[in-house]
């Protein structure tokens, strides 16, 4: 089990002004950043980050929304830590995520759901080289 994982803080939690506030619970919960950058994808590149929903009747909208304002991209490192984060994320659909999750507490929809985190190891690998050299990463 690996102890890394991949997020992202999305363009909704960025323009409502969540980020530093999302940065904080995160460091607070026991994640160590390995590699932290604000960065904005154009709609290639957000394509290319989603290509396994590509079939998904949201694809069209999720690659819309993701280019459509600037992000903060970061790898983190815990126990656990694919696991842990998405517990810590909360459900995909704000409405349903538990109380004092970063979902229930930040996003605004199902769609825009403030941040994201990586489902498995591999994916969290494969996410986090997407954004980050292995010089960026500490
Ligand atoms: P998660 O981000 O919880 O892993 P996924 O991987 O199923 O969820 O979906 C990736 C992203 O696609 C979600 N974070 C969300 O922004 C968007 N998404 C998922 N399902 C829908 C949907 N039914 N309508 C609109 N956007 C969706």
């Amino acid at each position: 089990m690996s102890n890394r994982t991949f997020t992202m803080i999305k363009p909704d939690a960025m323009k409502n002004g969540h980020a530093g506030a999302i940065l904080d619970r995160i460091v607070k919960e026991g994640f160590r950043v390995v590699a932290l950058k604000q960065t904005k994808l154009s709609a290639e590149k957000a394509g290319e980050f989603y290509a396994v929903h590509k079939e998904r009747p949201f694809y069209g909208e999720l690659v819309s929304f993701m280019s459509s304002g600037v992000i903060i991209a970061a790898i983190l490192e815990k126990d656990n830590a694919v696991a842990a984060f998405r517990k810590l994320i909360g459900a995909t659909n704000p409405a349903q995520a538990e109380e004092g999750t970063i979902r229930k507490l930040f996003a605004t929809s199902l769609g825009e759901n403030a941040v994201h985190g990586s489902d498995s190891d591999e994916n969290a690998a494969i996410e986090g080289s997407f954004f980050f050299s292995g010089l960026e990463q500490f």
